[in-house]
């Protein structure tokens, strides 16, 4: 049998966590010759390194965290952590960390700052936050937040009443997909996302680099799909690590997926390989969606995909033979081209006429199971936020981020005039650097909330440092699987700094802004122990175990007691959208072909390292060891062609004259001739983190167009071309 390195550990006799000598480093306690046993304790978090919130416990030992572990009862962990995960004591012990609350001392974005007290900086805070109020009305402070950190900063913010309350996760990210699943399905495939992959026979990712997208559960479900002998289909410009798994790769011209897709979905129809009784029971519209995709035939599609016909009708067929178990995976990271509702539509769609959505094999159900709701004060009446009052009708509960941006800008339809940014990198996250900075440019005040001195928290007016997640509590995460289950953070050891947890950030400006009540519990531990008793859980329960499930009752799949619920105008799966066509859009997805690179340019891709998350990892001091720097994935014979040696360092320049740092040519038959690839994230402009500052380069910083979604807002970020030049 192979040693896996789990038996390994084992026969090492080190798998329980106990005094693995790595660990050493990180605790004095050794140094003083104390055993490791000594005032050791086990604290049970959840992770917070990216967004999956897979369940950890922390072995600290004389007050240092020495590991952490994946919780065995977690199931977005299942006992495992990522490499980000493991190296969460790298956020803790970075020296680079913020210490301190800081007030700016010269004009904004000069970098000079004067350390300040937590009551200096609230005062500073919230007197102009008290202005803004008072001259332009509540709703022209806005809340940029990502993370857990950013849920209690809303409360705040509501209760100041600020409608304004934005996250990447939906311009950014999965904003497109969650529509185009909802107008089709009336639910959006959640997160995780309920893909049944250990079960599928056939698995399609259009781009969704599983495995380099590292969301911990999910690759371990990947891996054992494929175990299993499930045949994957990967639909990538670019040899991805999931394409190298693959049965199928299909280096589709990037940006024609959706040529793709509507030819797959022709096919199916007319070979009679959809699930007829399933879309006659549960789908409205298969006529319309019929003689609406006719058109799209193979042929056609080999011309704007570059796949090959008989390519295109060997996969259909596959997908046909093992339907309903085949898991057209939803993607998340879905704001590519700006016309991504529709492509989401169409996956969708391609799932329905599969059968696939409620099928073992497919994507599974959400659990039926709830937890009482909890009622507070409620907050004031509002103006609508600036995202309601956008041109664009489909745009999700986080808002856009975009549109708050460009009122910022313009001053419509309201003034904009302060910005309280946590738990998210702005320069980083959204596309058109200028854009991002003209409107920092306009603000009457810019509050930092953050762990590390990254980019955008460089900017800021003032900046309250809060406490990383493993000194901190957080409110409980409710997670939804295939059942519903509680997890706890608890504070593993106490701030290293002068530094606050996020409770106690917005408390400390809530009281200060005259909407305290809002805050009645003093402390976050409390509040929490309240919410268990709401919710009949027992805190010390939760306290040992880290994770509390509320098994489903219903099944994941659909059976006769358990049928499926679409929250859809018509009550059904719509093939075609009648949300969409009420709104004066396509109600089936039609294709339009992407500008393609102007000679001597390639489109710039992008996509993200196993063992970074965006780029608030890049200064982590184990993190950093493993990555250091990104390289340009650059095709073989076009480097060839320009006489681009493998390691060079180069330059990437776009379309608008946007330079990028130095980055190391990676030159791979695993690209294709017309696209360059980057790992985002890196290229850092801050001086203070002394590891990661300038090194590789910035794909934000070539992403100076960017294409907005007509149904639903977000930022299409794939639309830059790039040329190569050879460093001076
Ligand atoms: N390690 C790690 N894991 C993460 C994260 C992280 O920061 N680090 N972030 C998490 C988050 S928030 C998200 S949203 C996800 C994002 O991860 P995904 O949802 O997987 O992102 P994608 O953009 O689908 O995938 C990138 C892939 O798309 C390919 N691609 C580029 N253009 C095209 C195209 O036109 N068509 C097709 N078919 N493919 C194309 C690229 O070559 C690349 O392989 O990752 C999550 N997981
Ligand atoms: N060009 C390009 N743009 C992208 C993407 C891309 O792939 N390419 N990906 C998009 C996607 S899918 C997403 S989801 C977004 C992600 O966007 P962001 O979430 O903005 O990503 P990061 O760059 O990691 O910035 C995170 C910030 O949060 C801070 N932080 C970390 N932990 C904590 C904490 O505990 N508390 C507080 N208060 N702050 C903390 C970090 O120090 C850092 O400043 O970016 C989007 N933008
Ligand atoms: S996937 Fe990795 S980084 Fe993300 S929460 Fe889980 S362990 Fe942490
Ligand atoms: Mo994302």
């Amino acid at each position: 049998m192979a040693l896996t390195r789990r038996h390994f550990l084992k026969t090492m006799g080190v798998a329980t966590g106990v005094g693995l000598a790595g660990d050493h480093l990180f605790s004095p306690a050794f140094a003083d010759g104390k055993g490791p046993d000594q005032a050791a304790m086990t604290i049970p978090t959840y992770c917070e390194i990216c967004f999956w919130k897979c369940g950890a416990m922390a072995r600290v030992v004389d007050g240092h965290v020495v590991k952490l572990e994946g919780n065995p009862l977690h199931p977005n962990s299942r006992g495992k952590l990522c490499a980000r995960g493991n190296a969460g004591m790298g956020l803790l012990y970075d020296p680079d960390r913020l210490k301190s609350p800081m007030i700016s001392t010269g004009a904004r974005g000069e970098g000079k700052f004067k350390k300040a007290s937590w009551d200096e900086a609230f005062n500073y805070t919230a007197e102009k936050m008290l202005k803004i109020k008072k001259t332009y009305g509540p709703e022209a402070m806005a809340l940029f937040a990502h993370g857990c950190a950013g849920s209690i900063c809303q409360h705040m913010i509501s209760a100041y009443g600020s409608p304004n309350i934005v996250m990447p996760s939906f311009a950014q990210c999965r904003g497109p997909r969650d529509v185009g699943y909802e107008v089709t399905f009336g639910m959006g495939p959640s997160s995780p996302e309920r893909v049944d992959l250990v079960n599928s026979k056939v698995v399609v990712l259009f781009g969704s680099h599983l495995g380099e997208n590292m969301h911990n559960s999910q690759v371990q479900d990947f891996a054992e799909s494929v175990a299993r002998g499930a045949k994957y289909i990967v639909v990538d410009p670019r040899f991805s690590i999931a394409a190298g798994k693959a049965e199928h790769w299909l280096p589709v011209r990037p940006g024609s997926d959706t040529a793709l897709i509507l030819a797959w979905i022709n096919l199916i129809i007319q070979n009679g390989w959809h699930d007829k009784a399933y879309l006659d029971r549960y789908a409205t519209g298969l006529p319309e969606l019929t003689a609406s995709v006719k058109q799209y035939t193979p042929e056609w599609a080999e011309k704007e995909t570059d796949i090959p016909a008989a390519t295109i009708v060997e996969t259909a067929r596959l997908m046909g033979l093992y339907k309903p178990a085949v898991c057209i995976h939803p993607g998340r990271h879905a704001s590519w081209y700006g016309n991504d509702v529709q492509r989401a539509r169409a996956m969708a769609i391609l799932t329905a006429v599969l059968g696939s959505w409620g099928r073992e094999g497919g994507l599974f159900l959400p659990t039926k199971a709830s937890l009482p709701k909890i009622e507070g004060k409620p907050y004031p009446a509002m103006r609508d936020s600036v995202s309601q009052m956008s041109k664009y009708p489909f745009a999700g509960a986080e808002g856009l981020t975009n549109e708050v941006r460009q009122a910022t800008i313009t001053g419509k339809p309201y003034p904009i005039k302060g910005w309280i940014v946590t738990g998210t990198n702005l320069m980083k996250t959204l596309p058109n650097q200028k854009e991002t900075l003209e409107a920092i440019k306009k603000l009457d005040l810019l509050v930092a909330v953050d762990v590390m001195p990254f980019d955008t928290v460089m900017l800021a007016d003032v900046i309250l440092p809060e406490c990383s997640y493993l000194e901190r509590f957080d409110d409980l995460a409710v997670g939804r699987g295939r059942s519903l289950g509680v997890s706890i953070r608890k504070a593993a050891v106490k701030p290293l700094y002068d530094t606050k947890d996020g409770y106690s950030i917005a408390s400390g400006l809530a009281q200060r802004l005259g909407v305290g009540e809002y805050f009645p519990v003093p402390t976050l531990e409390e509040k929490i122990q309240q919410t268990c008793k709401h919710w009949n859980l027992s805190y010390d329960e939760l306290s040992t175990k880290g994770f509390i499930g509320i098994p489903n009752t219903a099944s994941p799949y659909i059976t006769p007691e358990n049928q499926p619920h679409f929250e859809t105008p018509s009550g059904k799966i719509e093939l075609v959208s009648s949300e969409l066509k009420r709104k004066g859009f396509d109600p089936v997805p039609r294709y339009a072909p992407q500008p393609q690179p102007p000679a001597g340019m390639f489109r710039l891709l992008y996509g993200r390292s196993p063992v970074h998350t965006f780029s608030r990892t890049t200064n982590n001091p184990w993190l950093y060891e493993l990555h250091k720097e990104n390289e340009v994935w650059l095709n073989a014979k076009k480097a060839k062609e320009m006489n681009v040696k493998h390691g060079q360092y180069v330059v990437l320049v776009n379309q608008d004259g946007a330079k990028s740092n130095r980055v190391k040519a990676k030159v791979t038959n695993r690209i294709r001739e017309d696209a360059v690839y980057i790992v985002h994230g890196f290229g850092t402009t801050s001086k203070e983190l002394h590891k990661a500052y300038l090194k590789g380069a910035d794909d934000q910083g070539l992403i100076t167009q960017y294409a907005i979604d007509p149904i639903c807002g977000s930022t299409g970020m794939r639309t830059n071309f790039v040329k190569i030049e050879k460093e001076a």
